[in-house]
């Protein structure tokens, strides 16, 4: 039984390197809109210091610096320091582009989000 699932924990780990491997500049700027969505909890398109804070903290891998990190993080992504992070900011941190294309990108992956959550009211 252990073998099995520690195969499935392998190949689970596999596709998705596969996938992130073979990805589009697109698929992965969903990808990041996703967790960006997921870290703006009020829904405002902006990730404030506070949501930042309780995502940062509710990490699996936090240490004893954990808190300054994500303080030094946060400041690190938003690049304007204008004391929110929006979502271009949070997708070219993570995977760096031209503008254009970011706006673009950014703007495929939010219709895609929202076309997603229409269909599941
Ligand atoms: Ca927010
Ligand atoms: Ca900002």
């Amino acid at each position: 039984m252990s073998k099995k699932t520690w195969d499935g924990a392998l190949a689970a780990g596999l596709l998705l390197g596969q996938f992130w491997a073979m990805a589009s500049d697109q698929a992965k700027v969903d990808a990041n809109y996703d967790v960006f969505a997921t870290i703006d909890k009020n829904n405002d398109t902006l990730i404030s210091s506070t949501e930042f804070d309780s995502y940062w903290a509710a990490r699996p891998d936090k240490e004893a610096t954990a808190k300054k990190e994500g303080k030094a993080q946060f400041k690190k992504i938003d690049k304007n320091g204008d004391g929110v992070i929006d979502e271009e900011e949070y997708v070219v941190y993570l995977m760096p582009l031209p503008d254009d294309e970011l706006k673009a990108k950014v703007a495929a992956a939010k219709a895609k989000k929202a076309k997603e959550k229409a269909a599941k009211l």
